[in-house]
Protein backbone atom coordinates (compact mmCIF):
# COMPACT_ATOMS: atom_id res chain seq x y z
CA UNK A 1 0.00 0.00 0.00
CA UNK A 2 1.19 3.61 -0.23
CA UNK A 3 2.26 5.28 2.52
CA UNK A 4 -0.92 5.20 5.26
CA UNK A 5 -1.92 7.43 7.76
CA UNK A 6 -0.48 6.27 11.33
CA UNK A 7 -3.79 6.02 13.71
CA UNK A 8 -2.76 5.92 17.32
CA UNK A 9 -5.65 5.44 19.62
CA UNK A 10 -4.69 5.36 23.18
CA UNK A 11 -6.32 3.40 25.97
CA UNK A 12 -9.24 5.53 27.04
CA UNK A 13 -10.06 6.48 23.35
CA UNK A 14 -12.05 3.19 22.75
CA UNK A 15 -14.87 4.40 20.67
CA UNK A 16 -15.79 3.32 16.94
CA UNK A 17 -16.14 7.21 16.14
CA UNK A 18 -13.59 8.53 17.26
CA UNK A 19 -12.72 11.62 15.75
CA UNK A 20 -8.80 10.77 14.17
CA UNK A 21 -11.25 7.39 12.38
CA UNK A 22 -13.91 9.64 11.17
CA UNK A 23 -12.96 10.06 7.27
CA UNK A 24 -10.21 7.47 7.53
CA UNK A 25 -10.05 4.80 4.31
CA UNK A 26 -9.90 1.47 6.01
CA UNK A 27 -6.80 -0.05 3.51
CA UNK A 28 -5.26 3.84 4.13
CA UNK A 29 -4.90 3.17 7.70
CA UNK A 30 -3.18 1.80 10.34
CA UNK A 31 -4.58 1.74 13.94
CA UNK A 32 -1.51 1.83 16.40
CA UNK A 33 -2.81 0.50 20.40
CA UNK A 34 0.14 0.30 22.85
CA UNK A 35 0.71 -1.60 26.39
CA UNK A 36 3.20 0.48 27.63
CA UNK A 37 5.25 -0.28 31.13
CA UNK A 38 4.47 3.92 31.52
CA UNK A 39 0.51 3.86 31.77
CA UNK A 40 0.73 1.39 33.62
CA UNK A 41 3.07 2.81 36.73
CA UNK A 42 3.26 6.52 36.60
CA UNK A 43 0.81 5.85 39.35
CA UNK A 44 0.78 2.27 40.78
CA UNK A 45 -3.19 1.74 39.71
CA UNK A 46 -5.38 -0.44 41.43
CA UNK A 47 -4.82 -4.06 39.78
CA UNK A 48 -8.14 -4.21 38.37
CA UNK A 49 -7.70 -0.47 36.66
CA UNK A 50 -4.73 -1.81 35.03
CA UNK A 51 -6.65 -5.54 33.82
CA UNK A 52 -9.57 -3.18 32.65
CA UNK A 53 -7.80 -1.50 30.43
CA UNK A 54 -5.69 -3.79 28.81
CA UNK A 55 -8.49 -5.72 28.38
CA UNK A 56 -10.87 -3.46 27.07
CA UNK A 57 -8.01 -2.44 24.80
CA UNK A 58 -7.57 -5.85 23.30
CA UNK A 59 -11.69 -6.57 22.70
CA UNK A 60 -11.33 -3.32 20.87
CA UNK A 61 -8.91 -3.77 18.70
CA UNK A 62 -10.50 -7.05 18.04
CA UNK A 63 -13.93 -5.30 17.59
CA UNK A 64 -11.53 -3.20 14.65
CA UNK A 65 -9.57 -5.84 13.11
CA UNK A 66 -13.42 -7.09 12.16
CA UNK A 67 -14.46 -4.58 11.25
CA UNK A 68 -11.85 -4.75 8.91
CA UNK A 69 -9.56 -2.16 10.03
CA UNK A 70 -5.61 -2.86 10.16
CA UNK A 71 -4.89 -2.72 13.68
CA UNK A 72 -0.58 -3.18 14.96
CA UNK A 73 -1.15 -3.96 18.86
CA UNK A 74 1.53 -3.45 20.89
CA UNK A 75 1.37 -5.96 24.13
CA UNK A 76 2.84 -5.18 26.92
CA UNK A 77 4.99 -8.57 27.06
CA UNK A 78 6.37 -8.04 23.40
CA UNK A 79 10.18 -8.29 23.96
CA UNK A 80 11.23 -5.17 22.17
CA UNK A 81 8.28 -2.99 23.44
CA UNK A 82 10.12 0.30 24.66
CA UNK A 83 7.75 1.10 27.75
CA UNK A 84 6.10 4.68 26.83
CA UNK A 85 3.56 5.98 23.99
CA UNK A 86 7.13 8.34 22.29
CA UNK A 87 8.70 5.23 22.24
CA UNK A 88 6.19 3.10 20.58
CA UNK A 89 4.94 5.84 17.85
CA UNK A 90 8.94 5.89 16.98
CA UNK A 91 9.06 2.16 16.26
CA UNK A 92 5.25 1.91 14.59
CA UNK A 93 6.90 5.04 12.20
CA UNK A 94 10.06 2.21 11.02
CA UNK A 95 7.48 -0.35 10.79
CA UNK A 96 4.81 1.42 8.30
CA UNK A 97 6.43 4.83 7.31
CA UNK A 98 3.20 6.55 7.66
CA UNK A 99 2.97 9.59 5.56
CA UNK A 100 1.41 11.22 8.90
CA UNK A 101 -0.14 10.99 12.31
CA UNK A 102 -3.21 11.58 13.03
CA UNK A 103 -3.81 11.67 17.08
CA UNK A 104 -7.13 12.52 19.23
CA UNK A 105 -5.98 14.82 22.10
CA UNK A 106 -5.01 13.17 25.04
CA UNK A 107 -7.29 13.05 28.38
CA UNK A 108 -4.18 13.82 30.61
CA UNK A 109 -1.93 16.94 31.09
CA UNK A 110 1.11 14.44 30.67
CA UNK A 111 0.33 12.73 27.97
CA UNK A 112 -0.38 15.68 26.10
CA UNK A 113 2.77 17.14 27.02
CA UNK A 114 4.72 14.32 25.46
CA UNK A 115 2.55 14.59 22.08
CA UNK A 116 2.98 18.06 22.02
CA UNK A 117 6.81 17.11 21.17
CA UNK A 118 5.72 14.24 18.22
CA UNK A 119 6.15 16.85 15.23
CA UNK A 120 9.78 17.95 16.91
CA UNK A 121 10.67 14.26 17.16
CA UNK A 122 9.36 12.71 14.19
CA UNK A 123 9.88 13.35 10.19
CA UNK A 124 6.52 13.11 9.41
CA UNK A 125 3.28 15.75 10.09
CA UNK A 126 1.34 15.51 13.00
CA UNK A 127 -2.25 16.33 13.48
CA UNK A 128 -3.96 16.52 17.08
CA UNK A 129 -7.48 16.64 17.16
CA UNK A 130 -9.94 18.16 19.57
CA UNK A 131 -11.71 14.99 21.56
CA UNK A 132 -15.43 15.75 20.51
CA UNK A 133 -17.29 12.99 23.08
CA UNK A 134 -17.12 15.35 25.32
CA UNK A 135 -20.03 18.14 24.98
CA UNK A 136 -18.18 21.33 25.32
CA UNK A 137 -14.88 21.45 23.95
CA UNK A 138 -11.61 22.87 26.17
CA UNK A 139 -11.38 26.13 23.93
CA UNK A 140 -15.20 26.48 24.71
CA UNK A 141 -14.92 26.10 28.67
CA UNK A 142 -11.98 28.90 28.47
CA UNK A 143 -14.18 31.31 26.68
CA UNK A 144 -17.13 30.64 29.17
CA UNK A 145 -14.87 31.07 31.77
CA UNK A 146 -12.67 34.16 30.96
CA UNK A 147 -13.75 37.05 32.65
CA UNK A 148 -15.80 35.36 35.20
CA UNK A 149 -14.97 35.69 38.48
CA UNK A 150 -16.56 32.59 39.86
CA UNK A 151 -16.88 29.16 37.69
CA UNK A 152 -19.80 27.79 39.16
CA UNK A 153 -20.75 24.46 38.10
CA UNK A 154 -24.52 25.39 38.02
CA UNK A 155 -24.26 28.23 35.76
CA UNK A 156 -21.59 25.75 33.06
CA UNK A 157 -24.88 23.23 33.55
CA UNK A 158 -27.21 25.48 32.22
CA UNK A 159 -25.32 26.97 29.34
CA UNK A 160 -25.14 22.18 28.78
CA UNK A 161 -28.44 22.16 29.22
CA UNK A 162 -29.38 25.14 26.35
CA UNK A 163 -26.46 23.20 24.02
CA UNK A 164 -27.92 19.94 24.04
CA UNK A 165 -31.66 20.71 24.77
CA UNK A 166 -31.76 18.37 26.91
CA UNK A 167 -34.60 18.36 29.61
CA UNK A 168 -35.70 21.48 28.05
CA UNK A 169 -39.22 22.56 27.52
CA UNK A 170 -38.31 25.56 24.42
CA UNK A 171 -36.07 28.15 26.58
CA UNK A 172 -37.35 27.31 30.25
CA UNK A 173 -36.14 23.63 32.26
CA UNK A 174 -38.80 21.18 32.32
CA UNK A 175 -40.67 21.32 35.48
CA UNK A 176 -39.67 24.98 35.93
CA UNK A 177 -36.63 24.06 37.81
CA UNK A 178 -32.64 23.69 36.89
CA UNK A 179 -32.00 21.55 39.62
CA UNK A 180 -33.82 19.53 41.69
CA UNK A 181 -30.67 18.58 44.21
CA UNK A 182 -33.01 19.10 46.93
CA UNK A 183 -34.93 16.18 46.53
CA UNK A 184 -32.05 14.36 46.43
CA UNK A 185 -30.69 14.17 49.74
CA UNK A 186 -33.15 11.44 51.15
CA UNK A 187 -31.20 8.98 54.17
CA UNK A 188 -31.16 5.28 53.39
CA UNK A 189 -33.71 3.97 56.21
CA UNK A 190 -33.46 1.12 57.73
CA UNK A 191 -32.95 -2.23 54.97
CA UNK A 192 -32.29 0.04 52.15
CA UNK A 193 -30.93 -1.88 49.30
CA UNK A 194 -30.62 -1.77 45.41
CA UNK A 195 -31.30 -4.57 42.48
CA UNK A 196 -28.35 -6.03 41.67
CA UNK A 197 -26.84 -5.31 38.33
CA UNK A 198 -24.79 -7.65 35.95
CA UNK A 199 -21.44 -8.58 36.36
CA UNK A 200 -19.10 -9.82 33.65
CA UNK A 201 -17.42 -12.90 34.26
CA UNK A 202 -13.97 -12.08 32.97
CA UNK A 203 -13.87 -14.74 28.99
CA UNK A 204 -11.00 -15.69 27.87
CA UNK A 205 -8.97 -12.02 26.64
CA UNK A 206 -9.79 -10.86 30.51
CA UNK A 207 -8.36 -14.04 31.62
CA UNK A 208 -5.12 -13.82 29.89
CA UNK A 209 -4.96 -10.14 31.29
CA UNK A 210 -5.48 -10.63 35.08
CA UNK A 211 -2.66 -13.40 34.53
CA UNK A 212 -0.50 -10.75 33.05
CA UNK A 213 -1.49 -8.12 35.98
CA UNK A 214 -0.80 -10.40 38.72
CA UNK A 215 2.33 -11.49 37.01
CA UNK A 216 3.90 -7.67 36.96
CA UNK A 217 1.78 -5.73 38.88
CA UNK A 218 0.91 -8.19 41.36
CA UNK A 219 2.44 -6.37 44.59
CA UNK A 220 -0.06 -3.25 43.44
CA UNK A 221 -3.18 -2.12 45.19
CA UNK A 222 -6.60 -3.78 45.62
CA UNK A 223 -8.12 -7.23 44.78
CA UNK A 224 -8.42 -8.96 41.68
CA UNK A 225 -10.36 -11.84 42.09
CA UNK A 226 -13.53 -9.86 42.12
CA UNK A 227 -13.26 -7.98 38.59
CA UNK A 228 -16.19 -8.41 36.85
CA UNK A 229 -16.22 -4.81 34.86
CA UNK A 230 -17.90 -4.41 31.49
CA UNK A 231 -14.86 -4.69 28.93
CA UNK A 232 -16.69 -4.40 25.51
CA UNK A 233 -19.31 -1.87 24.55
CA UNK A 234 -21.79 -4.82 24.24
CA UNK A 235 -21.16 -5.46 27.88
CA UNK A 236 -21.58 -1.57 28.56
CA UNK A 237 -24.76 -1.37 26.85
CA UNK A 238 -26.02 -4.16 29.21
CA UNK A 239 -24.94 -2.35 32.35
CA UNK A 240 -26.63 0.66 31.14
CA UNK A 241 -29.71 -1.13 30.10
CA UNK A 242 -30.20 -2.40 33.14
CA UNK A 243 -29.56 0.86 34.80
CA UNK A 244 -32.01 2.67 33.36
CA UNK A 245 -34.93 -0.09 33.80
CA UNK A 246 -34.28 -1.06 37.32
CA UNK A 247 -32.20 1.62 39.01
CA UNK A 248 -32.55 4.77 37.31
CA UNK A 249 -36.49 5.80 38.92
CA UNK A 250 -34.85 5.76 42.54
CA UNK A 251 -31.01 7.12 41.73
CA UNK A 252 -31.92 10.67 42.48
CA UNK A 253 -33.67 9.90 46.09
CA UNK A 254 -30.69 7.84 47.35
CA UNK A 255 -27.80 9.73 45.34
CA UNK A 256 -26.52 11.05 49.01
CA UNK A 257 -27.24 8.10 50.98
CA UNK A 258 -24.62 5.15 52.48
CA UNK A 259 -25.47 2.04 53.70
CA UNK A 260 -22.26 -0.43 54.56
CA UNK A 261 -21.73 -3.34 52.67
CA UNK A 262 -24.52 -2.27 49.78
CA UNK A 263 -21.37 -0.55 47.67
CA UNK A 264 -23.23 0.33 44.19
CA UNK A 265 -27.09 1.65 45.57
CA UNK A 266 -28.59 3.22 42.77
CA UNK A 267 -25.53 4.35 41.00
CA UNK A 268 -24.59 3.77 37.33
CA UNK A 269 -21.45 2.15 37.80
CA UNK A 270 -21.02 3.21 34.39
CA UNK A 271 -18.18 5.83 34.78
CA UNK A 272 -15.47 3.21 34.18
CA UNK A 273 -17.05 2.82 30.44
CA UNK A 274 -17.90 6.05 29.75
CA UNK A 275 -13.74 7.08 30.46
CA UNK A 276 -12.87 4.29 28.38
CA UNK A 277 -15.02 5.77 25.74
CA UNK A 278 -17.31 2.37 25.40
CA UNK A 279 -20.74 4.57 26.26
CA UNK A 280 -21.15 8.22 24.89
CA UNK A 281 -22.01 10.34 27.57
CA UNK A 282 -24.51 12.33 25.39
CA UNK A 283 -26.43 9.31 24.14
CA UNK A 284 -26.87 7.84 27.84
CA UNK A 285 -28.41 11.45 29.14
CA UNK A 286 -30.45 11.49 26.12
CA UNK A 287 -31.89 7.45 26.99
CA UNK A 288 -32.08 8.85 30.81
CA UNK A 289 -34.49 11.72 29.52
CA UNK A 290 -36.54 9.28 27.45
CA UNK A 291 -37.04 7.44 30.66
CA UNK A 292 -38.55 10.17 31.93
CA UNK A 293 -40.52 11.42 29.09
CA UNK A 294 -41.82 7.86 28.91
CA UNK A 295 -43.16 8.34 32.54
CA UNK A 296 -40.82 5.37 33.55
CA UNK A 297 -38.43 7.68 36.43
CA UNK A 298 -38.88 10.93 38.05
CA UNK A 299 -37.65 14.05 37.00
CA UNK A 300 -35.27 14.17 40.08
CA UNK A 301 -33.66 11.14 38.96
CA UNK A 302 -33.16 11.96 35.46
CA UNK A 303 -32.16 15.41 36.00
CA UNK A 304 -29.87 14.68 38.79
CA UNK A 305 -28.08 11.84 36.50
CA UNK A 306 -28.05 14.39 33.45
CA UNK A 307 -26.67 16.77 35.64
CA UNK A 308 -23.93 14.68 36.96
CA UNK A 309 -22.98 14.03 33.11
CA UNK A 310 -23.40 17.62 31.78
CA UNK A 311 -23.08 18.93 34.33
CA UNK A 312 -19.87 18.37 36.69
CA UNK A 313 -18.20 16.04 34.30
CA UNK A 314 -17.42 18.48 31.58
CA UNK A 315 -17.32 20.77 33.86
CA UNK A 316 -14.22 19.24 35.82
CA UNK A 317 -12.57 18.09 32.28
CA UNK A 318 -12.86 21.82 31.65
CA UNK A 319 -11.77 23.02 34.58
CA UNK A 320 -8.74 21.13 34.90
CA UNK A 321 -7.83 22.07 31.43
CA UNK A 322 -8.13 25.24 32.16
CA UNK A 323 -5.91 25.87 35.75
CA UNK A 324 -3.29 23.01 34.57
CA UNK A 325 -0.45 22.30 35.12
CA UNK A 326 -0.73 24.24 38.43
CA UNK A 327 -4.28 22.62 39.90
CA UNK A 328 -1.53 19.74 40.95
CA UNK A 329 0.77 22.10 43.16
CA UNK A 330 -2.49 23.92 44.78
CA UNK A 331 -2.36 23.78 48.53
CA UNK A 332 -4.21 26.63 49.99
CA UNK A 333 -5.05 25.84 53.20
CA UNK A 334 -1.14 24.69 53.68
CA UNK A 335 -2.05 21.02 54.16
CA UNK A 336 1.09 19.12 55.11
CA UNK A 337 -0.17 15.97 57.20
CA UNK A 338 0.71 12.74 55.81
CA UNK A 339 -2.10 10.34 54.57
CA UNK A 340 -2.76 8.21 57.59
CA UNK A 341 -1.96 4.45 56.22
CA UNK A 342 -5.55 3.49 57.08
CA UNK A 343 -6.41 4.63 53.60
CA UNK A 344 -4.59 1.17 52.13
CA UNK A 345 -5.34 -1.31 54.51
CA UNK A 346 -8.69 -0.09 56.21
CA UNK A 347 -7.55 -0.97 59.40
CA UNK A 348 -9.41 1.55 61.51
CA UNK A 349 -11.99 1.77 64.21
CA UNK A 350 -13.74 4.34 62.06
CA UNK A 351 -16.34 1.88 60.49
CA UNK A 352 -16.79 4.51 57.62
CA UNK A 353 -13.65 4.95 56.45
CA UNK A 354 -13.36 1.48 56.82
CA UNK A 355 -15.98 0.37 54.75
CA UNK A 356 -15.07 2.95 51.94
CA UNK A 357 -11.48 1.48 51.56
CA UNK A 358 -12.81 -1.52 51.57
CA UNK A 359 -14.96 -1.28 48.86
CA UNK A 360 -12.31 0.26 47.34
CA UNK A 361 -10.09 -2.44 47.75
CA UNK A 362 -12.46 -4.96 46.29
CA UNK A 363 -14.32 -3.06 43.39
CA UNK A 364 -11.75 -0.38 42.72
CA UNK A 365 -15.03 1.82 43.19
CA UNK A 366 -16.44 3.97 45.56
CA UNK A 367 -19.46 6.03 45.10
CA UNK A 368 -19.80 9.68 44.78
CA UNK A 369 -20.12 10.46 48.61
CA UNK A 370 -18.16 8.26 50.13
CA UNK A 371 -15.57 9.86 48.01
CA UNK A 372 -16.10 12.97 48.53
CA UNK A 373 -18.04 13.43 52.23
CA UNK A 374 -15.77 10.38 53.91
CA UNK A 375 -12.85 9.87 52.42
CA UNK A 376 -12.22 13.41 50.71
CA UNK A 377 -13.72 14.76 54.01
CA UNK A 378 -11.57 13.29 56.30
CA UNK A 379 -8.47 14.24 54.30
CA UNK A 380 -9.44 17.79 54.18
CA UNK A 381 -10.12 18.29 58.21
CA UNK A 382 -7.07 16.58 58.97
CA UNK A 383 -5.34 18.02 56.87
CA UNK A 384 -3.36 15.52 54.51
CA UNK A 385 -1.34 17.25 51.64
CA UNK A 386 -3.10 17.32 48.57
CA UNK A 387 -0.54 15.81 46.59
CA UNK A 388 -0.72 12.27 48.77
CA UNK A 389 -4.15 12.24 48.44
CA UNK A 390 -5.04 12.91 44.63
CA UNK A 391 -2.12 10.15 44.47
CA UNK A 392 -4.58 7.79 46.42
CA UNK A 393 -7.42 8.67 44.45
CA UNK A 394 -5.54 8.10 40.70
CA UNK A 395 -4.02 4.69 42.42
CA UNK A 396 -7.29 3.21 43.92
CA UNK A 397 -10.39 3.75 41.74
CA UNK A 398 -10.71 2.12 37.85
CA UNK A 399 -12.51 4.84 36.70
CA UNK A 400 -9.39 7.51 37.45
CA UNK A 401 -7.97 9.28 35.31
CA UNK A 402 -6.34 12.65 35.68
CA UNK A 403 -8.84 14.93 33.97
CA UNK A 404 -11.56 13.76 36.51
CA UNK A 405 -9.63 12.90 39.72
CA UNK A 406 -7.53 16.25 39.58
CA UNK A 407 -10.57 18.51 40.40
CA UNK A 408 -12.35 16.63 41.99
CA UNK A 409 -9.83 15.73 44.85
CA UNK A 410 -8.08 19.04 44.38
CA UNK A 411 -11.08 21.76 44.42
CA UNK A 412 -13.69 19.70 45.10
CA UNK A 413 -12.84 17.76 48.06
CA UNK A 414 -10.00 19.36 49.29
CA UNK A 415 -10.59 23.02 48.74
CA UNK A 416 -6.88 23.22 47.77
CA UNK A 417 -7.87 25.61 44.99
CA UNK A 418 -9.18 28.40 47.32
CA UNK A 419 -12.96 28.13 46.41
CA UNK A 420 -12.50 28.44 42.54
CA UNK A 421 -14.66 25.34 42.43
CA UNK A 422 -16.56 25.45 45.33
CA UNK A 423 -18.04 28.05 47.30
CA UNK A 424 -16.85 26.20 50.53
CA UNK A 425 -14.85 23.75 51.86
CA UNK A 426 -17.14 20.43 51.59
CA UNK A 427 -16.20 20.02 55.44
CA UNK A 428 -18.51 18.15 58.08
CA UNK A 429 -18.36 16.60 61.36
CA UNK A 430 -20.35 12.83 62.08
CA UNK A 431 -23.79 14.41 62.28
CA UNK A 432 -23.66 14.60 58.50
CA UNK A 433 -22.44 10.60 57.62
CA UNK A 434 -24.33 9.85 60.76
CA UNK A 435 -27.58 11.41 58.98
CA UNK A 436 -26.99 10.07 56.03
CA UNK A 437 -25.53 6.21 55.91
CA UNK A 438 -25.78 3.56 58.37
CA UNK A 439 -22.23 3.57 59.67
CA UNK A 440 -22.47 5.21 62.82
CA UNK A 441 -25.18 2.66 64.91
CA UNK A 442 -21.76 0.05 65.05
CA UNK A 443 -19.66 2.22 65.42
CA UNK A 444 -16.46 1.94 68.28
CA UNK A 445 -16.89 5.96 68.24
CA UNK A 446 -20.05 7.99 68.62
CA UNK A 447 -21.33 11.03 66.42
CA UNK A 448 -23.62 12.52 69.24
CA UNK A 449 -20.33 12.89 71.50
CA UNK A 450 -17.97 16.47 70.95
CA UNK A 451 -14.50 15.45 72.60
CA UNK A 452 -12.89 12.66 74.40
CA UNK A 453 -11.76 9.38 73.61
CA UNK A 454 -15.23 7.72 72.10
CA UNK A 455 -16.68 10.84 70.31
CA UNK A 456 -16.28 10.63 66.76
CA UNK A 457 -12.89 11.98 65.57
CA UNK A 458 -14.76 13.93 62.79
CA UNK A 459 -16.75 16.15 65.62
CA UNK A 460 -13.85 17.59 67.03
CA UNK A 461 -11.24 17.30 63.68
CA UNK A 462 -14.07 19.47 62.22
CA UNK A 463 -14.00 22.31 64.46
CA UNK A 464 -9.81 22.05 64.46
CA UNK A 465 -9.47 22.39 60.67
CA UNK A 466 -11.97 25.57 61.04
CA UNK A 467 -10.13 27.00 63.64
CA UNK A 468 -6.91 26.54 61.99
CA UNK A 469 -7.98 27.96 58.41
CA UNK A 470 -9.82 30.45 59.92
CA UNK A 471 -7.93 33.49 58.52
CA UNK A 472 -8.42 31.89 55.52
CA UNK A 473 -12.32 31.00 55.65
CA UNK A 474 -13.74 33.78 58.02
CA UNK A 475 -14.27 36.35 54.85
CA UNK A 476 -16.15 33.36 53.33
CA UNK A 477 -19.94 34.99 53.84
CA UNK A 478 -21.09 31.18 53.72
CA UNK A 479 -19.10 29.92 56.59
CA UNK A 480 -18.94 32.87 57.98
CA UNK A 481 -21.56 32.27 60.90
CA UNK A 482 -19.86 29.59 61.93
CA UNK A 483 -17.13 31.12 63.72
CA UNK A 484 -19.63 33.02 65.38
CA UNK A 485 -20.74 29.88 66.61
CA UNK A 486 -17.17 28.68 67.75
CA UNK A 487 -16.67 31.91 69.55
CA UNK A 488 -19.67 31.82 71.58
CA UNK A 489 -18.95 28.77 72.47
CA UNK A 490 -17.40 28.24 75.97
CA UNK A 491 -13.19 28.20 76.62
CA UNK A 492 -12.68 25.42 77.67
CA UNK A 493 -14.94 23.79 75.43
CA UNK A 494 -13.24 24.90 72.60
CA UNK A 495 -10.27 24.26 74.34
CA UNK A 496 -11.18 20.38 75.05
CA UNK A 497 -12.60 19.90 71.15
CA UNK A 498 -8.91 21.58 70.06
CA UNK A 499 -7.40 18.87 72.47
CA UNK A 500 -9.60 15.60 71.45
CA UNK A 501 -8.44 16.38 67.96
CA UNK A 502 -4.44 17.13 68.52
CA UNK A 503 -4.33 13.86 70.31
CA UNK A 504 -6.50 11.96 67.63
CA UNK A 505 -4.41 13.28 64.83
CA UNK A 506 -1.02 12.44 67.07
CA UNK A 507 -2.29 8.39 67.02
CA UNK A 508 -2.53 8.46 62.95
CA UNK A 509 0.17 6.17 61.57
CA UNK A 510 1.46 7.74 58.62
CA UNK A 511 0.92 5.85 54.98
CA UNK A 512 4.25 3.64 53.79
CA UNK A 513 4.71 4.90 50.74
CA UNK A 514 5.08 1.91 48.83
CA UNK A 515 1.71 2.22 47.02
CA UNK A 516 1.42 5.13 45.18
CA UNK A 517 4.39 5.82 43.29
CA UNK A 518 7.32 4.02 42.36
P1 LIG B 1 -23.16 7.86 39.17
O1 LIG B 1 -23.42 8.31 40.54
O2 LIG B 1 -24.08 6.87 38.58
O3 LIG B 1 -23.13 9.17 38.25
C1 LIG B 1 -23.33 9.08 36.82
C2 LIG B 1 -22.12 9.59 36.07
O4 LIG B 1 -21.92 10.97 36.30
C3 LIG B 1 -20.81 8.93 36.44
O5 LIG B 1 -20.65 7.69 35.80
C4 LIG B 1 -19.80 9.98 35.99
O6 LIG B 1 -19.50 9.82 34.62
C5 LIG B 1 -20.55 11.28 36.17
N1 LIG B 1 -20.13 11.99 37.39
C6 LIG B 1 -20.78 12.02 38.57
N2 LIG B 1 -20.15 12.86 39.42
C7 LIG B 1 -19.09 13.33 38.78
C8 LIG B 1 -18.04 14.22 39.14
N3 LIG B 1 -17.98 14.82 40.33
N4 LIG B 1 -17.07 14.46 38.23
C9 LIG B 1 -17.10 13.88 37.02
N5 LIG B 1 -18.08 13.04 36.62
C10 LIG B 1 -19.05 12.78 37.49
N6 LIG B 1 -15.14 10.23 38.70
C11 LIG B 1 -14.40 9.62 37.76
O7 LIG B 1 -14.92 9.25 36.70
N7 LIG B 1 -13.08 9.40 37.96
C12 LIG B 1 -12.45 9.78 39.10
O8 LIG B 1 -11.25 9.58 39.23
C13 LIG B 1 -13.21 10.43 40.10
N8 LIG B 1 -12.64 10.81 41.28
C14 LIG B 1 -13.40 11.44 42.22
C15 LIG B 1 -12.78 11.86 43.41
C16 LIG B 1 -13.52 12.53 44.37
C17 LIG B 1 -12.87 13.02 45.63
C18 LIG B 1 -14.89 12.78 44.16
C19 LIG B 1 -15.68 13.51 45.17
C20 LIG B 1 -15.50 12.35 42.99
C21 LIG B 1 -14.77 11.68 42.01
N9 LIG B 1 -15.37 11.25 40.82
C22 LIG B 1 -14.60 10.63 39.85
C23 LIG B 1 -16.78 11.51 40.54
C24 LIG B 1 -17.75 10.40 40.98
O9 LIG B 1 -17.51 10.04 42.30
C25 LIG B 1 -17.67 9.17 40.08
O10 LIG B 1 -17.80 9.57 38.72
C26 LIG B 1 -18.79 8.20 40.40
O11 LIG B 1 -18.71 7.78 41.73
C27 LIG B 1 -18.74 7.01 39.47
O12 LIG B 1 -19.70 6.05 39.81
P2 LIG B 1 -21.03 5.89 38.97
O13 LIG B 1 -20.70 5.67 37.53
O14 LIG B 1 -21.88 4.88 39.64
O15 LIG B 1 -21.65 7.35 39.09
C1 LIG C 1 -4.59 3.81 32.46
C2 LIG C 1 -3.84 3.19 31.33
C3 LIG C 1 -2.99 2.13 31.57
C4 LIG C 1 -2.89 1.49 32.90
N1 LIG C 1 -2.27 1.59 30.58
C5 LIG C 1 -2.38 2.07 29.33
C6 LIG C 1 -1.62 1.56 28.25
O1 LIG C 1 -0.77 0.69 28.42
N2 LIG C 1 -1.83 2.05 27.02
C7 LIG C 1 -2.71 3.03 26.78
O2 LIG C 1 -2.88 3.42 25.62
N3 LIG C 1 -3.39 3.60 27.79
C8 LIG C 1 -3.26 3.13 29.05
N4 LIG C 1 -3.95 3.68 30.06
C9 LIG C 1 -4.82 4.83 29.77
C10 LIG C 1 -3.94 6.07 29.55
O3 LIG C 1 -3.28 6.39 30.76
C11 LIG C 1 -4.82 7.19 29.05
O4 LIG C 1 -5.14 6.91 27.74
C12 LIG C 1 -4.12 8.50 29.15
O5 LIG C 1 -4.40 8.99 30.41
C13 LIG C 1 -4.57 9.49 28.14
O6 LIG C 1 -4.12 10.77 28.43
FE1 LIG D 1 -17.68 7.47 60.94
FE2 LIG D 1 -17.92 8.92 63.17
FE3 LIG D 1 -19.98 7.53 62.30
FE4 LIG D 1 -17.88 6.26 63.31
S1 LIG D 1 -19.25 7.64 64.39
S2 LIG D 1 -18.97 5.71 61.43
S3 LIG D 1 -16.21 7.58 62.62
S4 LIG D 1 -19.01 9.23 61.25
Amino acid sequence: MARPVLVPILGDQLTRTLASLRGQAKEDTVILMMEVWDEATYVRHHKQKIALVFSAMRHFAAELRDAGWQVDYVRLDEPDNSGSFTGEVARAIERHDPREIRVVEAGEFRVAQAIGEWPDKFACPVEVLPDDRFIASIAEFRDWARDRKALRMEHFYREMRRKTGLLMDDDEPEGGKWNYDHDNREPPGKGLFAPSRPLFAPDEITCEVIGLVQDRFGDHFGNLASFHWPVTRDQAEEAADAFFSERLPDFGKYQDAMVCGEDDLFHSMLSTSINLGLLDPLDLCRRAEEEYRKGKAPLNSVEGFIRQIIGWREYVRGFYWHFMPGLEEANELNATRDLPEFYWTGETDMRCLADCVRSTRDNAHAHHIQRLMVLGNFALVAGIAPRQVQDWFLVVYADAYDWVELPNVAAMALYADGGRLASKPYAASGNYINKMSDYCGQCRYSPSRKTGEDACPFNPLYWHFMHRNRDRLEANHRIGRIYSTWDRMDEHKRAEYLDSAEKFLSSLEPANKRWARK
